[in-house]
Order: structure tokens, then sequence, then C-alpha cells
């Protein structure tokens, strides 16, 4: 039987993209192609990357280049080229720049990888979301947000260091748009199939819960230059293992809506099987009246950011 090589790009040779590119390659996931505008850059960490190869015992074919023809074939594209927001930027301006960087770059690779499945990490993100599905012309099933797994992780970790117990023994649910608005789901939060609630006090959950929606800022705030990569980069490599082995992992992800959770044609954090053909199914849960609420004032704040996108375009 012939062997099928399994291929991922990694738009953006960045801290994600790069941090992304070595997860996948290292975890035997599949040959990566590292693709972005500056010469020499994805070159170089690829051959950096490739030449780790034979001590970390993997044999993924790792590329690194400026064109769009090596991306040929591709059965998932992570984009993670962007801009971060320099000093005098509004955030508007960035986010003009960076959905007039995803629309370009996803327009060249999706000409090369018409099947492929979309991964957006670029921010802001649910807004990135909207312009990959706009340039590929995709169904929303396959073009989904990297966010919430990241969310989810940074709550499962605080639960598990304030708890002193294994992070795998967490499990966290996590809703809404990625950052400020984020929706984190207490109840349906666990620890062994614990409830959240019977374990922490209400206050202390606050508080986590508030660690986790600034846990990009915190780390920005320490870092001085850059942002969180390790994490994201986590993040991607569990949603493209669920998609090339088909794991139909449970994930919360960032997904065009028709209806669900009572939202219509916005993008949306929410929880979703992830499967070989992208998203399989949204799954939707009761939510209380607070919840519905703050989940509306999330879906509110990505359709401001589409606004200004259209208009701009317009
Ligand atoms: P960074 O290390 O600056 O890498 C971005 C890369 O994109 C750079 O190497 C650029 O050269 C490249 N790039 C810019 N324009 C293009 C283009 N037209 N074509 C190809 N490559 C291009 O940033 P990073 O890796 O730290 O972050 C990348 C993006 O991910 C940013 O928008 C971050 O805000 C975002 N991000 C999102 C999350 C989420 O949880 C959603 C987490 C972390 C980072």
């Amino acid at each position: 039987m012939p062997v099928c090589r399994r291929k991922v790009t990694v738009i953006g040779a960045g801290n994600v993209g790069a941090t992304a590119a070595q997860r996948i390659a290292e975890a035997g996931l599949a040959d990566v192609c590292v693709i972005d505008v500056i010469e020499g850059l994805p070159q170089g960490k690829a051959l950096d990357l490739a030449e780790a190869a034979p001590l970390q015992h993997h044999d993924q074919v790792i590329v690194g280049t400026n064109d769009y023809a090596d991306t040929a074939g591709s059965d998932v594209i992570v984009v993670t080229a962007g801009l971060a927001r320099q000093p005098g930027m509004s955030r508007d301006d960035l986010l003009l720049r960076n959905a007039g960087i995803v629309r370009a770059v996803v327009k060249q690779a999706v000409q090369y990888s018409p099947d492929s499945i979309l991964i957006i990490v670029t921010n802001p993100l649910d807004a990135m979301v909207h312009a990959a599905l706009e340039a590929s012309g995709f169904p929303r099933e396959r073009v989904i947000g990297m966010a919430g797994v990241l969310d989810s992780s940074r709550f499962r970790a605080f639960i598990a260091q304030d708890l002193g117990v294994s992070s795998a023994d967490v499990s966290a649910f996590v809703l809404g748009g990625h950052g400020d608005t984020m929706v984190p789901l207490p109840r349906y939060s666990t620890v062994a199939g614990i409830p959240l609630p019977e374990l922490m006090k209400p206050e202390r959950i606050e508080e986590l819960v508030q660690r986790t929606r600034t846990g990009g800022a915190e780390i920005v705030a320490l870092l001085k230059a850059g942002s969180a990569f390790y994490a994201p980069a986590s993040s991607v490599m569990h949603m493209v293992d669920s998609i090339l082995n088909d794991r139909k992992r449970v994930l919360a992800c960032a997904v065009l809506l028709h209806g669900e959770y009572g939202i219509d044609g916005l993008v949306v954090g929410v929880p979703l099987v992830l499967g070989a053909s992208g998203v399989e199914r949204v799954i939707e849960v009761a939510l209380t009246p607070e919840e519905k609420a703050a989940l509306m004032t999330s879906a509110g704040s990505v359709r401001g950011l589409i606004e200004t996108m259209h208009n701009a375009s317009a």
C-alpha cells in the first residue's frame, strides 16, 4: 500500500508559527512547510528544526520557503502571519492591516491546497476567521479559529495549580470571543468529573476566571516584547492532531455560527467536534440568562469588528 505523507503548512515563521511547526513535526503528525514574507527566516528556522530531527527521533520533512508553490497539497494550513500592535497604531489600524495580510495569504495558499482545512491564529482572532472565510470561499467546517483551546488550557493550568492536582484531571469549558469577552463556564468545568464549584469558593473561581481572561496580557507584561507562543503553539498542535488523526476531540474553537446559541452569521468560540473533515458538529448546551447575556456581549464585539472591516473595504 502506498504511504501517504501528511502535510501541514504554517504561514508566518514568527514565534507562534515556528513553535507550532516544531510541535507538529516533533509529535510526528506531518511534514511541515513554513512560509513567511521575510526571505531566509522560514528557511533558517526550518533548517534548524530539521537538524534537530535526529535527536528528536522523527523523520518529518520540514521545509522553509517564500514561495506558495511549495505549500501545495497541504492537509492543514495554519495562519499565524500578522503584525503585532506597534506604538501609535490603533486597534482598528491593526485590525485592517492584519485582515489584509490574512486575506492575501489565504487566497494564495488555498490555490495550491483547495481541499485543506484552515486554522486561524492571527489576532483579532474572531474577525480574522471572517476574513479567511471570505478569502477562501471555504465552508465554515474548514475555517476554524484557535482561541478556546488556549483559553481552556490556561484555565485548566490555574485550576490545577490552585488545587494542587494534575492538570490531566481538570477539564475546562470556555465559550465566546478570545480575551476580554471570553465566557468561562465554571459549572461545566470539572476535576475528575467533580464540578468545579464543589471544590472551590465562588470568589476564588472568579479570580481564576479573571486571570484566564487577561492571560495573554499577563504574559505580554512579563515579556515586554512579543506575546505568548508556547501554549498557543501547543493549542494549534492539538487541533492539527484531532484533524489529521480524526480523533473527534471536543474542543472550544471559533467557528461561524448558523443559529446555534441564537447567533447567526458571526464567528464565536463554541465547543465542537473536530475531525478529519474539520468541524463535524457544534455542541450546544443550555445557558443561564447571565451566561447567555455574556455570550451575546462577546458576539456583539465581534460584530463591531466585522462592521469596521466591511466599512473599510466598501
Ligand atoms: P510574530 O513572531 O511577529 O510572527 C508573525 C510573522 O508573520 C512574522 O514572521 C512576519 O514576518 C509574518 N508575516 C507578516 N506578514 C506576512 C505575510 N504577508 N505573509 C507571510 N508572513 C507574514 O508574531 P507571533 O508568532 O507571536 O503571533 C502571530 C499572530 O498570532 C499575531 O497576530 C498574534 O496576535 C496571534 N496570536 C493569537 C493567539 C490566540 O490565542 C488567538 C495567541 C498568540 C498569538
